[in-house]
């Protein structure tokens, strides 16, 4: 049998966070932040088809006819929309599309990206 004491001191700290003093109850929080989020913005102009419009929502967006037709109407009234918010890599990606699928199909339709 262990003459040793089995009741062991608490650990203090020691948990790589540089703050081994403060309580874990009181310890603020570590930040993690939100990556930051991006607006794909689509731009009227007096050329593009709205069927074209309506189909680049369909197709890149994954939009229904209804959310399509509404968005790029808002589009044509008031000279620009958002379409949706994504990630720097997804609203990237999105643009490209867009931008060669109109370049393709020589349409002068516009698609930029914005932080939020
Ligand atoms: N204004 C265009 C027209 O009258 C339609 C249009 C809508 C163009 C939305 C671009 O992003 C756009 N044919």
């Amino acid at each position: 049998m262990s003459t040793q004491n089995p009741i062991q001191p608490r650990a203090t700290g020691q948990d790589g966070n540089g703050q081994d003093d403060i309580d874990l109850a009181t310890r603020p929080k570590e930040k993690t932040e939100r990556p930051p989020m991006y607006k794909v913005l689509l731009l009227n102009d007096d050329y593009t088809p709205m069927e074209f419009v309506v189909h680049v929502l369909e197709r890149f967006f994954g939009l229904g006819l209804d959310a399509a037709n509404g968005i790029m109407l808002t589009v044509h009234m008031k000279g620009l929309a958002v379409v949706g918010v994504f990630s720097h890599e997804i609203a990237e990606t999105k643009v490209t599309q867009v931008m060669d699928y109109a370049q393709r199909n020589q349409h002068p339709l516009q698609c930029t990206m914005e932080k939020e």
